[in-house]
């Protein structure tokens, strides 16, 4: 069977029509990076498609933000219980569209299904504090309420569990959603934001709750210019964060940002290399090194350089590269020939400034999809490419002699999402997950950079953005807080003893 007809009976079988209702513009042409096929041709939505989205979910804001919360809580329940059913499919689905391994597709399609779990939960919390007043008969509290309509703007690589974190959480706190995936994964938006559509529906409600819109920047603006929207959600580079935080800014609306990588992990003396090597391997050359948690800088202790150097081209000279479908690849192909270019262009200004690079090459037979064998690329010191993020498959691996020049390097970019350390000792553990340690919104220790848990807020500082999403209280983003003064005696006095007889 054609991955076309794959991606047709996948739809089917999830109960979901491309291209339904959701633009009436230009057709997209959906390609798989697997072999460059094209999947399905969809219509964009139009500057009139996308307004009436946006209407429609602001229409039912006015409704929704009344439903209690556990009730909104039972659609998300639906919803996660609808996404377990069909993990196969839409793991399927993931690979199919994004070249994700089968592994990772289904790992993506669980994250889902997870956070949902979470936000079931949430939804019988949402709560605020009360706090001691100074007045007597008086009652001071917060509580926490609904922003509105909540514009996600998601990236290719995650195609579900993203859109997943915010609409969730946006849903039990009472908003509603329109979404605009990236243009390179509409499909894996239609077939979730489908079955959220059926959950919203077989639980009462209408399902225009959660839009969907396809197109390219210019759709992404119109988000986020629209008044209705309050807050815009959004993934990807850092000059896309950057004019949407601006362009939020001067509309005084929220942006909640989660931006690029480039993230390091510190080999000590002590680590157990055995660790690092499958952490590192895992965390560098996973999703084809197109994760924004990517292990992109291995800072390595000169004791233990060489040999890990070693042991890391063994396993990269090794990797089982190809049909991601398959069940022995590792690593699938990159998105698209930009990525390789990016990569070349990388990889030539490493050399330049006197890198050792250890693969990288393009697997040529495969053309004319785009698999490489991942880079590792020995550098004499961090500089040049090393301190930027390229969306690609490339390790570089540097010396440090001292622990606190390693800390100093893992901070000297200028993203701050993920970083880990690896070592046995306490002291370096203890200081680098300490306010002088690592810089960035995730700190590990022992384990890679990539592969969070739910549970926990994700996201990182400087060029990351600043924002947090999924676990921990990332629910707080979605809501506005508001403190209430209650006087439940009969005479009004006024807070710092201010006299006012009138
Ligand atoms: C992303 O690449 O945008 O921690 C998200 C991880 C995943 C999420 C990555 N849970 O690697």
């Amino acid at each position: 069977m054609s991955y076309a007809a794959e991606i047709a009976r996948i739809l089917q079988q999830l109960g979901v029509a491309p291209g339904a209702s959701h633009g009436s513009g230009e057709s997209l042409s959906v390609r798989t990076p697997i072999d460059a096929s094209v999947l399905a041709v969809l219509p964009a939505s139009t500057a009139a498609d996308l307004e009436l989205a946006i209407s429609r979910a602001a229409a039912h804001y006015a409704t929704w933000r009344d439903v209690p919360a556990p009730r909104r809580g039972a659609v998300v329940r639906r919803f996660g219980e609808l996404v377990r059913a069909h993990k196969a499919p839409l793991g399927r689905l993931i690979s199919l569209e994004t070249g994700k391994i089968a592994q990772e597709g289904l790992g993506e399609v669980q994250e889902v299904v997870d956070v949902c779990e979470f936000a079931v939960g949430l939804s019988r919390q949402l709560y605020g504090l009360t706090i001691a007043s100074e007045r007597p008969d008086h009652k001071l509290l917060e509580t926490w309420h609904p922003l509105g309509v909540v514009a996600v703007i998601s990236a290719f690589n995650f195609p579900m569990a993203v859109y997943a974190w915010n609409a969730a959480l946006a849903l039990v706190c009472g908003n509603t959603l329109v979404w605009k995936p990236s243009e390179k994964t509409p499909l894996c938006a239609l077939a979730l934001n489908g079955l959220l559509q059926t959950a919203l529906m077989e639980e009462g409600f209408d399902g225009a709750i959660a839009e969907v819109v396809f197109g390219d920047r210019t759709a992404g603006e119109a988000l986020v210019a629209h008044p209705a929207v309050r807050l815009v959600s959004a993934t990807g580079s850092t000059r896309m964060g950057r004019d949407v935080a601006m362009a939020c800014a001067a509309r005084f609306k929220r942006s909640l940002l989660e931006l690029g990588g480039n993230n390091a992990a510190i080999v000590c003396p002590s680590a157990d290399l055995e660790l690092v090597v499958r952490g590192a391997a895992f965390a560098a050359v996973g999703t084809a090194g197109q994760r924004c948690t990517t292990l992109r800088r291995l800072i390595v202790h000169r004791s233990v350089h060489a040999e890990l150097v070693q042991r890391l081209a063994a396993v990269y000279a090794r990797l089982p590269i190809g049909n991601p479908l398959e069940d022995s690849t590792l690593v699938g192909p990159l998105i698209d020939g930009h990525a390789f270019e990016s990569m070349q262009a990388a990889l030539a200004a490493a050399r330049a400034l006197g890198a050792t690079v250890h693969f990288g090459e393009r697997l040529a037979g495969l053309a004319p999809a785009w698999y490489v064998r991942p880079a590792l690329v020995e550098m004499p010191r961090q500089a040049g490419p090393m301190l930027e993020e390229t969306f690609a498959p490339i390790l570089y691996v540097t010396a440090y002699d001292s622990f606190e020049e390693a800390i100093a390097m893992n901070n000297a970019v200028p993203h701050g999402l993920s970083s880990a350390v690896f070592t046995r000792d306490l002291r370096e553990a203890e200081l680098f997950t300490s306010a002088r340690g690592s810089d960035c919104g995730i700190a590990n220790v022992n384990i890679g950079t990539s592969g969070a848990e739910i549970g926990g807020a994700f996201g990182g500082e400087k060029e990351t953005g600043g924002g947090r999403e999924s676990g921990s209280d990332a629910w707080k983003a979605y809501m506005r807080r508001a403190t209430n003064t209650i006087n439940y005696g009969s005479s009004l006095p006024l807070a710092q003893g201010i006299r006012f007889d009138v």
